[in-house]
């Protein structure tokens, strides 16, 4: 091995040795031997290509990234970084404009396919969106689902993601968001840890934090919006909508409900109030109505985040813009619609020529959608199956990303058959629960108890008897003792007994009860483990998901670090024939080329032929079929 290390020195190569060569060359002694990288790349490949697309990958387009001009361009990142959160408020309230955020990265991959799309696809076209759609307000590229799924199913670290796409994006605010005491998570959390979550992503890189509670109890942002204000970012607190302000009979959630929680979010000093209106149920008058009413009793900016469920995304925005509304979230139209945010480009264009232009620029944004229309047929398999809007929306009120997250979550269960059921459930559960605001995680109570009563034919009526000696799960549990926060009215007394069987309740924030996590102690344990040094981000990241940031370590120590493979190959490896380039790491390029895949043999495995850089190797893949 050492001699090898000198016939392969760079310095060796070039004819330049000199006598101190190996003096100034200690590296050329560490002779452990070097990880195979690319025995794991292939072993990878071999893994898809054998065991599931069987050599029948589809064909895809590729995604084409438009040439820009490489300027410095000043935005309202600038904005921020000049003038602080302050002047960027000032500077939005001046505007005639009705300004826009882009969702493809955050929500609109989380609502359309399961939150799966991987960070190169995310950083290829980055620097072309901050040229080409400049004028955005900003870019919604992190938090809610995309955290933990980005460790859990893509192996692939979110905090490079952040900071990847901060760099390629310089000059639009990156925003993120967050579910108040809950975090990027299901469950709330030390004080402490929802802290330095923000303030370690705030230094990585985002600007703008959307702060809601999934009770819409304000107790639940305190700690987020304090922590968000101390870090001069910009603290975007929410108010989550659901119900319909246009119809009389409903007196739970009225326009004076929205109003009046409006004001209190106003006196914490944020600087945006948000509108999340996570199931699309916001209908075109009601936005109409409620903006409207919101102008005139707040002095907040307002940017409202609706989803297209129902197909009435765009009319929502466009008479929410009529009544004032200072931002709105959208996607490139190609990552827009159904579940997702309404279209981009759709809403640019029917602003033209008004009072409320946008800035953006038709071709130019066009572009911005083409790669993404490439981009998502690699991502089918993740998809709904949804073809149109539902009006359907209205009556079960279920959030975009779970809308379309339900019918494999169903599945799992084996209750594909019985998926209006659960869906009816859904709708039954909520009732029960004394109609409660639903969005990640009390969303996920509503959804997995659904699935529980179906799963054991249980009834509203029957339960109370039925489901006695029966344990409930976790997410409705951790709900009823408190550990969610406090839902409006309180909770639905006979249920709560039921499901905590006797354990009492607690009524306060539960980040007064829950110890300060031991960070020291999280890192000494990450040591000994998995022998890192730690960071900070690692750190958090075990305090948020322990188990999913393990197995992500572990997945990362025998796999190696894919991130950087190109995702048609990926998620669907190589046909006989096909060729790709994998970087394996900064600056190395293997090309691999799928020479042929072997037969059968009599051990039940079957040898690929690659070709590598030019060399062949064979490996064998066990088949499990
Ligand atoms: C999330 O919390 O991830 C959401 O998108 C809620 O709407
Ligand atoms: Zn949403």
């Amino acid at each position: 091995a050492f001699l090898i290390n000198v016939l392969n020195h760079e310095t060796f190569l070039k004819g330049q040795c000199d006598t101190n060569f190996i003096e100034n060359n200690p590296e050329l002694f560490d002779i452990t031997p070097k990880v195979d990288v690319e025995l794991r790349v292939l072993n990878y490949i071999g893994e898809k290509v054998v065991n599931e697309t069987k050599g029948n990958k589809k064909d895809f387009d590729v995604p084409i990234v438009p040439k820009v001009e490489d300027r410095l361009l000043s935005g309202t990142k600038q904005l921020l970084d000049d003038k602080g959160p302050n002047g960027v408020v000032d500077w939005i309230k001046n505007q005639k404009k009705l300004l826009l955020t882009d969702t493809t990265m955050r929500d609109a991959h989380q609502s359309l396919m399961a939150t799966r799309m991987r960070t190169i696809d995310m950083t290829k076209i980055a620097k072309a969106t901050s040229v080409l759609a400049k004028d955005l307000f900003s870019v919604e590229m992190w938090g809610g689902a995309t955290f933990d799924v980005a460790y859990r199913f893509l192996k692939e670290s979110p905090w490079k993601r952040l900071e990847e796409l901060r760099k390629l994006m310089p000059n639009i605010l990156l925003q993120m968001l967050i579910r108040g005491s809950n975090g990027v998570g299901y469950k709330n959390y030390p004080d402490n840890v929802i802290r330095e979550f923000i303030k370690e992503s705030a230094e990585s890189g985002i600007d703008v934090y959307r702060i809601f509670d999934s009770l819409n109890w304000l107790k639940g942002m305190e700690v987020a919006i304090d922590e968000v204000l101390k870090c001069g970012k910009i603290a975007e607190a929410c108010i989550c909508y659901t119900g319909d302000i246009l119809d009389d009979k409903k007196d739970k959630y009225t326009l004076d409900y929205y109003v009046n929680l409006a004001k209190e979010i106003e006196k914490t000093g944020v600087h945006i109030l948000g509108i999340k209106d996570m199931s699309g149920l916001l209908k075109p008058y009601a936005a109409y109505k409620l903006v409207k009413a919101l102008k005139n009793e707040i002095g907040i900016p307002i940017h409202l985040h609706t989803h297209d469920t129902s197909g009435n995304g765009v009319a929502t925005i466009l008479m929410a813009a009529e009544a004032g509304l200072d931002i709105a979230d959208t996607a490139f139209d190609s990552m827009s619609g159904l579940t997702s945010q309404p279209p981009l480009n759709s809403v640019v264009a029917a602003l033209e020529n008004t009072d409320r232009e946008t800035g953006l620029i038709l071709d130019d944004i066009q572009k911005i959608s083409n790669y993404w229309n490439a981009v998502r047929p690699v991502y089918s398999q993740f998809e709904s199956g949804l073809k149109s809007g539902t009006a359907e929306i209205y009556k079960y009120e279920i959030p975009g990303g779970q809308y379309s997250n339900l019918r494999p979550q169903v599945e799992s269960f084996g209750l594909g058959h019985r998926f209006d059921e659960v869906k009816e459930m859904y709708k039954k559960v909520n009732e029960m629960l004394g109609d409660i605001v639903k969005v990640t995680p009390s969303s996920k109570v509503v959804g997995d108890m659904a699935i529980f009563m179906v799963k054991n034919d249980l009834t509203p009526e029957n339960i109370y008897e039925k489901a006695k000696d029966m344990s409930f799960p976790d997410s409705v549990v951790t709900y009823f003792r408190g550990m969610m926060g406090q839902p409006m009215g309180g909770f639905p007394e006979k249920l709560q007994q039921l499901v905590l069987k006797g354990e009492k309740p607690i009524t306060c924030r539960p980040g007064e009860l829950l110890e300060a996590e031991d960070f020291d102690k999280i890192a000494q344990k990450l040591k000994e483990k998995f022998d890192i040094e730690p960071t900070k981000k690692d750190i958090l990241s075990y305090a948020l998901y322990p188990k999913v940031f393990e197995e992500y370590l572990k997945y990362i120590k025998e796999h190696g670090d894919l991130s950087k493979m190109g995702s048609d190959i990926y998620f669907h490896g190589l046909n006989e024939g096909e060729t790709c380039q994998v970087e394996i790491e900064e600056g190395k390029v293997l090309a691999i080329k799928l020479l042929e895949i072997g037969k059968l043999d009599e051990k039940g495995n079957r040898t690929l032929q690659f070709e590598v850089n030019d060399s062949r190797r064979a490996i064998k893949i066990r088949d499990k079929a």
